[in-house]
């Protein structure tokens, strides 16, 4: 089946925590830290596949993620990094935000291969936190998160010239008639259910794609029909042909089905009515000499504004003129295929408040506290809390936060253990109102 509208949940690889060890040697009783660093996590990227045509491949699995990074490891060594994912789709795929509908990316013209999503960087191994003042720092950095995201995923496709039209108007006649495109045709409406793309050869010069698209009817840019789902795949297209049937035997004014298919493409997105538009009066071969040209007259008159041709895709009469005057038009205008500029920064949906520190006694342990809290993590990835200045910092944000006023209101008194973040353990000391690592104590001992 031929899909060309999708939702997915991607996910990169989050990076390889840091790791704590220490090293140890014969004869050298307390070797420095030698835990390593973690490994980066995946990206997800996406490419574009000249093979592919329609986003079946994602209708059945809607779950993506990179591999994660490895923990760091024993003796400096530097964990793995996790493989990207590499997730195919044909050209002309627009890739959304699920939750904002923005555009993050559009796969097509010179973006022939993006990342989405960054995979976590890893976290430090304690090797990186030895000083002088804390000889044996227990603790590394965490890997970054992966991060995670519905999309959706929408192709567009990449054609010069849209045909649009009510049912039966004759469009896929039309394709076949003038290029090696075989769609189904048939006389009844929404024989059509997939856009199909043909190749144009004009007298002279480079040939061209048209784009085939189901039939639309009133109510079509509202989702009446099938039309409105097909009506992306004229969106990159930079001249329309309106496919009109003059014979009459649909019982419709081509006049009024003219304005009110217009009207549907307007609904949809006004841009569309501003592109260059020729009129394709169909089915010539049904009325006899005078009535067709009474007929091409009077459309004339009421659309000044566009080019109007008689044609018939059954015999052929007109198409070559047609065919010709159109990729005149594609000339005049600006080379290069429509795209889509991004409107949203994929990293600005990742950049989270900070959690509120959050304070707490162990259930059953009365001397330990804990405090947690994603801004914790974020002061303690970025604080040296070995070097002098890291630690005062450190102490500057416990009592800049009111922590150890509130832990003590808790019932903290000396000796107890504070935990700050998932990595982190200090005991603290009374009077000084201060907390001392345990390194430091066991200096101050000697
Ligand atoms: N006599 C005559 N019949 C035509 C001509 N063009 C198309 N038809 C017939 O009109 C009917 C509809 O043609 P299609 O090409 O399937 O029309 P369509 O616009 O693609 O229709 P949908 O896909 O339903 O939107 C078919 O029976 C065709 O054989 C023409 O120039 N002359
Ligand atoms: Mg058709």
């Amino acid at each position: 089946m031929f899909t060309d509208r999708t939702k997915i949940y991607i996910q990169s690889g989050k990076g390889g925590d840091g790791h704590v060890s220490f090293r140890r040697e014969l004869y050298v009783p307390n070797g420095g830290p030698d835990g390593g660093n973690g490994g980066k996590g995946g990206d997800v990227i996406f490419v574009i596949d000249e093979g592919l045509n329609t986003l079946s491949d994602f209708r059945y699995n809607k779950k993506y993620s990179a591999e994660n990074g490895s923990e760091g490891g024993k003796r400096r060594s530097t964990g793995k990094d996790g493989k990207d994912l590499i997730l195919k789709v044909p050209e002309g795929t627009v890739v959304y935000d699920d939750e904002t509908g923005k555009l993050i990316a559009d796969m097509s013209g010179d973006n022939k291969g993006c990342v989405i999503l960054k995979g976590g960087r890893g976290g430090r191994g304690n090797m990186n936190f030895a000083t002088s003042v804390m000889q044996a720092p227990q603790y590394a950095q965490p890997g970054q998160e992966a991060q995670k995201l519905y999309i959706r995923l929408e192709l567009k496709c990449i054609a010069d010239v849209g045909l649009v039209g009510f049912p039966n108007a004759g469009k896929s006649s039309f394709l076949a008639a003038c290029t090696r495109a075989r769609p189904k045709i048939a006389n009844y409406p929404f024989t059509t259910i997939n856009p199909n793309l043909g190749v144009a050869y004009p007298s002279d010069g480079e040939s061209f794609v048209i784009a085939d698209i189901p039939g639309l009817i009133e109510g079509a840019s509202q989702g009446v029909g099938l039309g409105f789902d097909f009506l992306r795949h004229i969106e990159r297209t930079r001249v329309l042909i309106h496919m009109v049937d003059i014979s009459g035997i649909d019982e419709r004014d081509p006049v009024e089905s003219i304005i009110q298919i217009n009207e549907e493409l307007k609904n949809y997105d006004e841009s569309l009515l501003s592109r260059p538009q020729v009129i394709a009066c169909n089915k010539t071969d049904l009325l006899p000499q005078d009535e067709r040209d009474s007929c091409l007259a009077n459309i004339t008159k009421n659309f000044p504004e566009y080019k109007v041709f008689g044609i018939s895709a059954a015999t052929g009469e007109g198409l070559v003129q047609l065919i010709d005057h159109i990729k005149n038009e594609l000339d005049k205008l600006p080379k290069g295929k429509v795209t889509f500029e991004p409107e949203i920064d994929i990293n600005s949906l990742f950049d989270k408040p900070d959690e509120p520190i959050f304070t707490r006694q162990d259930t059953k342990d009365p001397h330990t506290f804990y405090v947690e809290g994603s801004g914790v993590d974020k002061m303690l990835g970025y604080t040296n809390l070995e070097s002098e200045k890291g630690f005062l910092f450190f102490q500057e944000f416990m009592e800049k936060n009111g922590i150890i006023k509130k832990l003590k209101a808790m019932g903290m008194t000396e000796g107890d253990t504070v935990k700050v973040g998932e990595y982190l353990d200090f005991e603290y000391f009374d009077g000084q109102d201060e907390l001392v690592t345990e390194e430091q104590i066991q200096e101050d001992d000697e």
